[in-house]
């Protein structure tokens, strides 16, 4: 096989790879509130589905859209919404499961927002796993 043909394919290999569903850690319908950029915090939602027969956890966020991004679960508690850090070990995506990030629950906390936060704009979201690695998406500000 002529060695440009080669190249074409194994460029089309990881394409399939990197888009096709049977990846690992799939994340979809990333996306987080409009917010002006006087608001200090904001927070992002997502959809975390582990195809692997194995536990993952996803262990950090980092993003140029915030100063720093924790992991936090909100909790209503004596009918007070509160929030806190997740534990060192993340969030747990069952092997063959899923893990939701949505409003009132886990979310991405976005601390010291570099920028407003308009509708229809997107933000890459840096997301390092425990098994699957790091991993960038796209999270797209909307009302909901
Ligand atoms: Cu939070």
């Amino acid at each position: 096989m002529s060695r440009p043909l080669v190249g074409i394919l194994t460029v089309l290999a990881l394409t399939a790879a990197a888009c096709g569903s049977d990846a690992d850690i799939e994340v979809s319908d990333v996306w987080g509130r409009p917010s002006p950029a006087v608001a200090t915090n904001g927070a992002f939602y997502m959809v975390i589905t582990n195809n692997a027969d194995t536990t993952d956890h996803l262990i950090s966020v980092a993003s140029d859209a915030c100063g720093v991004a924790e992991l936090h679960e909100s909790m209503m508690s004596d009918g007070v919404m509160s929030m806190s850090p997740v534990d060192a070990a993340g969030i747990e995506v069952p092997g063959g499961g899923r893990a939701a990030l949505e409003v009132g629950g886990l979310h991405v906390m976005c601390v010291d927002k570099q920028a407003d936060f308009v509708a229809g704009e997107t933000f890459d979201l840096s997301l390092e796993f425990d098994n699957a690695g790091t991993m960038v998406v796209e999270a797209e500000i909307r009302e909901g």
